[in-house]
This record gives structure tokens, C-alpha cells and sequence, in this order.
């Protein structure tokens, strides 16, 4: 009734002003077509007159006129008629006509029209015509019209009018309310099924009621907002995998571009003896994890190109699909001199943030000219970032350390675009961070960043700490979010994972053939019992401290000697930094040394493999091993641990991992230890060693399960989801501000 009341009242005003109005209009109207019609009467009468009478006065008999004026006066209308000869004011008229009117009177009424007058008798409508005689004018015949009648009917008129509105205004109310009703009842049918999901989105209902096209983008955003506040409700209960992930991406982030940036490739071209080119693929824990992801959305990766072969195979704007047997997204090669990669890569990322980050007792060594190096490096891949987008507002994925600067490069050209930046590697506390000469530029750099990601929840702290001591801004404990320069970067945990399931490939062989062939390989006895480790060769992953805890293990639990080898895959990396070398030298040594130890071993206590593997390798080495020991000291995360863990689909295997790694946090049934005590790793390998069957079960299957539910799906997925929620508090707040930009948007659909 409400929403009738509101279509009749202003109807019903607009249509009494309208009948108000149109009253006198209509009157005017009706007295200006009634005189003309007497003037034309009038006309006709004269003209027809005109003999007769000029007869009757050439006779000058007036008592034949008035006569004659009589018979012509019984007409109802004719009130009276009059002849003024030209000499005379004195009218020859009919007793009915005012005795006010005398000849002079007529003298004001213009020829051939007539002239209302209001006499005391009521409103008289006065036509004079000349009678022309044979020479001359011989005087005037008047003519008078009682015009009385124009008022009643006038009276009349209005009457009608009255019920001719009053019947419209009826009839339009009642088409309008029952229109309204059936619309209302259509748009809340629509809207209610709509928000309830039934029906196919509102792109259905606009197309069904187009009245809705208006608010058709809001519409679709308050539903998207729905579903994704429903959806991180569910968080917990989704399954994730690359599908939950793309359907992610073209729910949360329909459209919208996506680009990870990153210092090493996904895929790196090379030459092979034979002139042959080659594609690898690294050994980064970081690019087993962004790859699903990338394969996911089709975005671009813009790395830097350092295969031999990198230049031969991009095309013009130095883009590469990738992977090559079916591209799934663009890889942009970004060239770098010597001296570049030497300042950027080697020298400030390598020997200056890298041991500054890890507590690993290498003192880090910071160069200007690295710096320099860094900052040219960072600004040639905003350029790139700004010139692979193709919008004003992509999702940047910034990964490490190599690129500190880079969040804030991208912001000063793409204001708009959300920068999600994942620190690898552990953030140090403030005191520790502080020894870097420039370490308010690199926050800076970092606070340019939409999300920075950290895999524990310490590092956040940490950072969040160093901001609080080093840079004037204002930080939140309670959302973890940095105000800095007025922009809000939001500090936040998402720790690393890996693909689950893994890929099939790397599950070709099974365990028992694994293991069989990788003892005949190295002509170990089928019953020989095998540690593993595998780790790039760097500095931090605590690979002398393992060789001596498995040396240690013999000394205190000879009845190993012979029977147990500890294989060392490990990859070269960074090889041009002397701490680089110097370890390799030293862990080469150490295993020597080791193996010189126990001379009378039927096999050799440590294997070292010092090369690259291809991920279904080391997946074999995996699968063939008793026991995988991650005695990193300091360690991000650590992938390897979670890649043990996932390849044992025979629920065997015992995982020994170090205290100091970020995975630890997530693993607490693998076998935790202080890689710097020798003693409590050798007796964690015994225990490996020793542990029965069932219980290795009960550990890797809590873990498995583990890995399962938070994979690498899950750890990208959130950042987007957070990413999505970002993006859809900053259009609202830009909405919020501009009002009529909204009211614009709104006309123009
Ligand atoms: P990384 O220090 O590179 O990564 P990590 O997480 O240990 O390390 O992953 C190493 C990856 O390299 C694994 O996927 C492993 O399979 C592979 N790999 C190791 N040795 C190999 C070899 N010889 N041949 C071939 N492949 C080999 C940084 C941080 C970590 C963090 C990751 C991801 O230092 O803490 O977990 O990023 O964020």
C-alpha cells in the first residue's frame, strides 16, 4: 500500500494542478470560438440584409425598420439589432438594446470583427457593418449577440472537465499501481533468487529485467563480495588444487592481470654439446612453488634471462612461452651485463642481504657499487613490469630479496596496482637488520608493497619490529599492517608449500624399485640402510654440521659402520662468491675426510653428489632413502623437507629436520633438531634408523596429511584471496571519495 501511496499522491497533485490550470485555458479557448462564430453569424445576417434594409431606408420609414429588426430579433441569440444613419446619433434599434448604447458607442467597434461589452443587461458581443449605398455610405446596421450563454455553458464545460480529470486520474492510477505492483513483484522475485544463487548471476537477471542493468555492476560485486567472504569462511573445508586455484582467480580476480617477478627463471634455455638447445629447469624452491600457480592464470614472468640459449629462442619484446611442450604463460627475459649481475645478484642480494638475513655466522659485505648495481637492476624491471601491463591495476607478485626496491618503483608508475611481495627468506631482528648501510631505503623499497609475505609468523614480527625502530610510520600489532607514507602495507603469514599431489611423473617408479636401483647404482648391498640430503650447496643449509653428525653416529653406533651411508646431493650455486667455494672446498673435504676415518667400511659412509638433478631424480633419491636429514641453520621454510614427506606414498621414511627452519613449525612429528648439537643429530640418526615400521607410519602420515591440506595451491590461493579482499576495500574507499564519479557511472549505464 506504501509503495502505492507513493506513485498515487504525486499523480493525483500533478493531475489537480493540471485541471486547474487547463479551467480558464479551456473557458478562453471556448469564448474566442464563440465569437468568432457570431462574427461570422453576424456577417452572414448583414450581409444578407443588406438589400432589404436599404430599401426600408431609402423609403425613411423607421417603423418599417424596427419592424423588420423584430422579425430578425425572434432569433433566440439575435438580442437586438440597431441602424445609426451616418447623420444621426440617434439609433433606430430594437427596444431590447441597452439604452446606454447610442450611435457613438459603436464607434470603438473596429469593422468586420466584434467587440465584447459588459452592459447592465450581461456580456454582449457588438458587430457593426457599414451599409453602403449607391454613391455613399448611407450609416451602420448593428448588430447585437446576447453572449449569456457562453457562461453557462462555460459552467458546463467545467463540469466536464472536472470528471474528464477525475475519471484520467483514476484510470492512470490504477494502470500505474498495477504496473508497479507486477515490477516490484518481478525485481524482488529476481533479486531474491539472485542472492539466494538460484539463476545463472546477475548478468540473468539484467538480461530478464534490463531496469537492472543500472546497478548490474554493483550487483555483481556485492554478490562476488558475498561469495568470498562465504568462500574464506570455507577456506578450511576447500580442497586445493589447481582447479580451486583457478576458480579462485576467475571468481576473485575475473580478468585481472597477474605478473610474477622474480630474479631466477622457471625455465632456462641451454646449449647442449651437440649444439642442441636444452630446457632445464632450476633448482628453487621458489620456482617449484610458483610455477602451478603461473600455470594457472596465463600472467607473465618477467626473470631474468641467464641460459646460454635464452637469447635464441624470445621473440622480438624478449617473451617466451613457456613450458615449451604447451605454453601456458609468457616468460620475459630481462638481460643483464656482468657487471649488473655481479653488483645486483652476487654482491648486495648474495653477499649482503643473504647472510645479513640468516643467522648463519657469515658476516655480510655491503658495497656501494653493489648498491648501485641493486637499484639500477630493481628500476630495469619496473620498467618492464609497467611495460608488460596492460592495465593501470595488475596484481604484482614480487618474489625476494633480489627485488627490495622494486615495490616501490612499480607503485610511483602504477599507483593503482596491488603488490604482493614474498620475502623466501627468514627477516632478521632489528638490531641485526640494522648494520645494513642502507636500510631505510630497502624498507622503504618494501613498503611500496600492497601484502609483504613472510612464512612465519616471527619474521612478520621482526619486520614489523625493524619498521617500528628504523622508519617513522605507524604500525598496527593488532591487523599487522605498516602506515607509511600514507599507504598501508599489510604484514602477513602465508608459509610456503609445494604441489599435492605431486606431479605423476615424478611417481613413474615405485619405492621398492628406487630403491633397488639406486643401491646398484652406487653398488650398495640391496639391504643397505640410506640417509639423504639435498640442499643447493649453500652456506646455511648446515651441510658440514650433517656429515658430522653421521660421523659422529659412527663413532657412537659403530654397528652402522658399513651398513649405512649418508648420500649428499647437492647443487652448485652462486659459485662465484668466494664463501661459495671456499664451502664447496670444505664439504668436499669433510666427506673425504670422513670416509678416510672409517677405512675398513665395506661402503663409504658419504656419498657426495655435487650437480644438478632433474626433479624426478632427486624425487628417486627420495623414495630409495631411509631417512632425509634438513639440518639447515636458518632456513626460510625449506621445501626439501616437504618434498621428502610428499614423495613417501609408501608411508615410510623418517624426516629429521632442523629447529631453524620455518618448516619445522608445520612438521613437529619429524625428528627435531639443533643442527649445532653434533651429538643430539647423531643420536636423531640412530633413532631414524631404528624407528619401527609402524611408527614411521604414524609420523609421515600426520605430516602427509598436513602437506596435503596446506599445499602450494593453498599458500598462492590465499595471497589472492587477500589480494581480492584488498582490492575490494580500495574501490569502495575510492568510491566512498568520489561520490559523483559513482552518480556518472551510474547515468552512463
Ligand atoms: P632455497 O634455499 O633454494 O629456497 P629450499 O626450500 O630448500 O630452498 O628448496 C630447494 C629446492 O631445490 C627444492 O625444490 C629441491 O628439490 C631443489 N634441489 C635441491 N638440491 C637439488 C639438486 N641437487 N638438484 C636439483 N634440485 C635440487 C628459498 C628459501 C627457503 C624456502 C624457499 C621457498 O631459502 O627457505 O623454502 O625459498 O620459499
Amino acid at each position: 500500500m506504501r509503495l502505492s501511496l507513493r506513485f498515487l499522491v504525486p499523480l493525483i497533485v500533478a493531475i489537480g494542478v493540471f485541471a486547474y490550470a487547463a479551467v480558464p485555458l479551456v473557458d478562453k479557448l471556448t469564448l474566442r470560438w464563440f465569437m468568432r462564430d457570431l462574427d461570422l453569424r453576424s456577417n452572414l445576417i448583414a450581409n444578407t440584409l443588406q438589400e432589404p434594409l436599404q430599401d426600408l431606408i431609402r423609403a425613411g420609414n423607421k417603423a418599417r425598420i424596427l419592424q423588420f429588426f423584430r422579425r430578425i430579433t425572434q432569433d433566440e441569440r439575435i438580442y437586438g439589432m440597431a441602424f445609426c444613419a451616418s447623420n444621426s446619433d440617434q439609433p433606430v434599434a430594437t427596444p431590447s438594446l441597452p439604452s446606454e448604447l447610442r450611435c457613438a458607442a459603436f464607434d470603438s467597434v473596429p469593422a468586420g470583427a466584434g467587440r465584447l461589452m459588459n452592459t447592465v443587461q450581461g456580456p454582449l458581443l457588438v458587430t457593426v457593418r457599414a451599409l453602403d449605398g449607391d454613391s455613399a455610405s448611407t450609416g451602420r446596421l448593428v448588430l447585437v449577440h446576447d453572449m449569456s450563454f457562453v457562461e453557462r455553458r462555460s459552467g458546463e464545460t467545467r463540469k466536464y472537465l472536472f470528471y474528464f480529470f477525475l475519471g484520467l486520474g483514476a484510470t492512470i492510477s490504477l494502470i500505474t499501481v498495477v504496473i508497479a505492483q507486477l515490477s516490484w513483484r518481478g525485481w524482488v522475485h529476481g533479486l531474491q533468487a539472485l542472492l539466494r544463487g538460484d539463476g545463472s548471476g546477475p548478468d540473468a537477471a539484467v538480461k530478464d529485467l534490463p531496469e537492472l542493468r543500472p546497478i548490474a555492476s554493483d550487483l555483481r560485486e556485492l554478490i562476488r563480495d558475498l561469495e568470498a567472504e562465504h568462500r574464506s569462511r570455507d577456506e578450511d573445508r576447500l580442497a586445493w588444487n589447481p582447479e580451486t586455484l583457478r576458480a579462485i582467480l576467475r571468481r576473485e580476480l575475473r580478468g585481472q592481470e597477474i605478473m610474477v617477478v622474480s630474479n631466477r627463471e622457471p625455465y632456462i634455455h641451454v646449449h647442449q654439446p651437440g649444439g642442441a638447445i636444452a630446457v632445464r629447469r632450476p633448482a628453487s624452491g621458489l620456482v617449484t612453488a610458483l610455477e602451478p600457480i603461473m600455470r594457472a592464470c596465463s600472467g607473465t614472468w618477467i626473470a631474468h634471462g641467464s641460459g646460454d640459449a635464452d637469447r635464441e629462442v624470445v621473440d622480438a619484446h624478449n617473451r617466451v612461452g613457456v613450458p615449451r611442450e604447451s605454453p601456458a604463460y609468457h616468460l620475459r627475459r630481462i638481460w643483464l651485463t656482468a657487471e649488473e649481475e655481479s653488483g645486483y645478484y652476487y654482491g648486495f642480494a648474495n653477499e649482503g642481504l643473504w647472510p645479513l638475513c640468516h643467522i648463519a655466522h657469515v658476516r655480510p659485505t655491503f658495497r656501494s657499487s653493489d648498491w648501485e648495481q641493486y637499484v639500477k637492476v630493481n628500476r630495469r624491471f619496473a620498467t618492464a613490469v609497467v611495460e608488460e601491463s596492460k592495465s593501470r591495476d595488475p596484481i604484482v607478485l614480487v618474489q625476494d630479496y633480489h627485488f627490495a626496491l622494486l615495490p616501490r618503483m612499480i607503485r610511483e608508475t602504477l599507483p593503482a596496482a596491488t603488490i604482493i611481495t614474498f620475502w623466501h627468506i627468514p627477516w632478521p631482528n632489528p638490531e641485526a637488520f640494522g648494520i645494513c648501510p642502507w636500510r631505510e631505503e630497502v624498507l622503504d623499497g618494501l613498503l611500496g608493497s600492497s601484502i609483504l609475505g613472510f612464512h612465519t609468523q616471527f619474521h612478520c614480527n621482526n619486520f614489523v619490529d625493524t619498521v617500528d625502530r628504523l622508519l617513522e610510520a605507524r604500525t598496527d600489532r593488532e591487523t599487522f599492517t605498516v602506515s607509511y607514507q600514507g599507504k598501508l602495507t599489510a604484514v602477513k603469514r602465508y608459509p610456503i608449500a609445494i604441489e599435492w599431489p605431486p606431479p605423476p611423473e615424478l611417481f613413474e617408479k615405485s619405492v621398492p624399485q628406487c630403491r633397488t636401483e639406486l643401491r646398484q647404482q652406487l653398488q650398495l648391498p640391496p639391504d643397505h640402510r640410506v640417509g639423504l640430503g639435498v640442499d643447493r650447496l649453500d652456506y646455511t643449509k648446515g651441510i658440514e654440521e650433517r656429515l658430522l653428525a653421521v660421523e659422529r653416529l659412527l663413532e657412537e653406533q659403530p654397528g652402522w659402520i658399513g651398513k649405512f651411508s649418508f648420500i649428499q646431493i647437492a647443487a652448485p650455486t652462486r659459485a662465484s662468491i668466494t664463501q661459495y667455494r671456499e664451502y664447496e672446498s670444505r664439504v668436499r673435504a669433510l666427506a673425504a675426510q670422513i670416509n678416510e676415518r672409517f677405512p675398513r667400511a665395506a661402503h663409504p659412509p658419504v656419498i657426495l653428489a655435487i650437480r644438478h638433478f632433474e626433479p624426478k631424480e632427486v624425487y628417486e633419491y627420495y623414495r630409495a632413502a631411509d631417512l632425509c636429514f634438513v639440518s639447515s641453520l636458518h632456513d626460510g621454510m625449506n621445501l626439501v623437507a616437504k618434498e621428502f614427506v610428499s614423495s613417501r606414498d609408501d608411508e615410510r621414511g623418517v624426516l629429521i629436520l632442523s629447529q631453524f627452519t620455518g618448516a619445522a613449525r608445520e612438521l613437529p612429528e619429524s625428528i627435531i633438531v639443533n643442527p649445532y648439537d653434533r651429538n643430539q643429530c647423531a643420536a636423531a640418526l640412530h633413532l631414524a634408523l631404528s624407528m619401527p615400521e609402524a611408527e614411521q607410519r604414524d609420523r609421515i602420515r600426520l605430516m602427509r596429511g598436513l602437506i596435503q591440506e596446506f599445499n602450494v595451491y593453498r599458500w598462492a590461493g590465499r595471497m589472492l584471496i587477500d589480494a581480492a579482499a584488498m582490492r575490494r576495500r580500495e574501490r569502495l574507499q575510492e568510491r566512498a571519495m568520489t561520490p559523483s564519479r559513482r552518480t556518472q557511472t551510474v547515468s552512463q549505464a
